[in-house]
């Protein structure tokens, strides 16, 4: 019988929560053919996000009256603060196989008193943010106790990069689908470019790069410094943080979608924030990406492109260790030149530095990160994905369980 899974997201801030709770519950569901249910708490935070990712499904009647959607073989259901306990609906989460409860999240307290009646096992996850720190090898997989139930036995699960961690989201076809997109780069790219209107581009030897970041001074100086290159740059930025800091460099109020600004040898081109798909491909298209949070930056890692990752700034400083650990296995391997260079840029945005500089020292290394580029992806791709981890650990414990 197909196991069933429930999911709590609490969207905190931008659409990393979502982002990473729809692609594994899509997963899960597709790949896997488990029966999931997401629970949401920002209904109209994720109306804007599936409005992206599914065209029309705003205009069908469920946003936002409903309390649920179905959509891609999801159902998702809204999770409202403060929880209205209903029995009916508390044993129907508590009686779940696998209840996951993402970055932290906390499931209700009537939910977790219902648990204490289950009469089938239950397997429960705190599921973690990614991050590449050695203790998470460590922590992955601990138990967590709970005494509620001997049947409900709760674990950490934390995301990694490395063997024994719980890895990193990747859908089965994710890696030949961007051999695919590279192969036809080609014809591709001169899609992208004559889509945002920019046919004089089309013969050019022009450098394509793509922003998704957060706002920091550092923005405005490599805008500067590309405007200063004599290869031509095309720079896309997808509606969001960095879009209306990009407008603000070129003097402007903000910058619609499909609107175009020029420097010098830089044309930004404004994108509309579209499905996850749409932005993997242009990942896969550029030749450079800057990326944010966590799910951008695992799929920057897929499309094996150099990349910039702004890390989520977090007010007591952390944020800048974690991003060291990852610059520690990323740049392993890579030649001693054009790490010093990636890691000065990495470190110089990431501190609100000015990377003029930095950047006119990393260009010459473009080739040599992208060859280190496709390396770590094949690294990473030889390893299970989180949503493959995840489905292991249930038939482990379901085994553990019964001897
Ligand atoms: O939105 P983010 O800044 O999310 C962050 C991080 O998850 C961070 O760890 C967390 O603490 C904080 O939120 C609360 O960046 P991230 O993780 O890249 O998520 C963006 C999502 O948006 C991702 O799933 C990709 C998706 N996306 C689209 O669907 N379409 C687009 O056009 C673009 C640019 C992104």
């Amino acid at each position: 019988m197909t196991s069933r899974w429930i999911i709590f997201c609490s969207i905190i801030d931008n659409f990393g929560d979502i982002g990473v709770c729809w692609r594994l519950a899509r997963q899960l569901a597709n790949e896997h053919q488990r029966d999931v249910e997401l629970w949401v708490d920002d209904w109209s935070a994720l109306s804007g996000f599936l409005a992206a990712q599914i065209p029309g499904i705003n205009n069908a009647p469920v946003f936002p009256e409903q309390q649920a959607i179905t959509a891609a073989g999801v159902r998702i259901r809204h999770w409202h603060k403060p929880w209205q306990a209903l029995p009916v609906t508390d044993q129907h989460i508590a009686g779940a196989d696998v209840i996951i409860e993402a970055f932290g999240c906390e499931l209700p307290a009537s939910v977790k008193q219902a648990m204490r009646h289950v009469n089938t096992p239950v397997l429960w996850l705190n599921l973690e943010y990614l991050s590449a720190e050695a203790w998470v090898k460590e922590c992955h997989g601990l138990p967590s106790p709970q005494n509620l139930s001997p049947l409900v036995k709760k674990f950490f699960f934390f995301p990694g990069f490395e063997q024994g961690t719980g890895g990193l989201l990747r859908e089965a076809t994710m890696i030949s689908q961007h051999e695919q997109w590279q192969q036809e780069q080609q014809v591709l790219r001169q899609r992208l470019l004559q889509k945002a209107g920019l046919s004089e581009f089309l013969q050019a030897d022009v450098l394509l790069v793509s922003l998704f970041s957060y706002d920091t001074p550092a923005l405005a100086s490599w805008l500067n410094a590309l405007q200063e290159q004599t290869q031509k740059v095309v720079c896309f930025v997808p509606e969001g943080k960095s879009l209306a800091a990009v407008a603000r460099c070129f003097s402007r109020d903000r910058l619609l979608p499909g609107e175009i600004a020029r420097l010098g040898a830089l044309t930004v081109v404004a994108m509309p924030f579209g499905s996850q798909t749409d932005y993997d491909q242009l990942l896969s298209l550029c030749d450079f990406n800057v990326v944010r949070g966590e799910d951008s930056f695992v799929r920057a890692q897929w499309a094996a492109r150099p990349m910039l990752w702004h890390i989520y700034p977090q007010d007591d400083g952390v944020h800048l260790q974690k991003l060291e650990a990852f610059e520690r296995l990323y740049l392993d391997g890579l030649n001693p030149d054009a790490a010093k260079a990636w890691q000065a840029f990495s470190n110089g945005w990431n501190q609100g530095e000015d990377c003029h500089e930095v950047w006119h020292h990393l260009r010459p290394q473009l080739s040599s990160l992208q060859s280190h580029a496709r390396k770590w992806q094949k690294k990473l791709a030889a390893m299970p994905d989180l949503s493959a981890n995840l489905v292991n650990f249930e038939t482990l414990t379901k085994l553990s369980a019964h001897p």
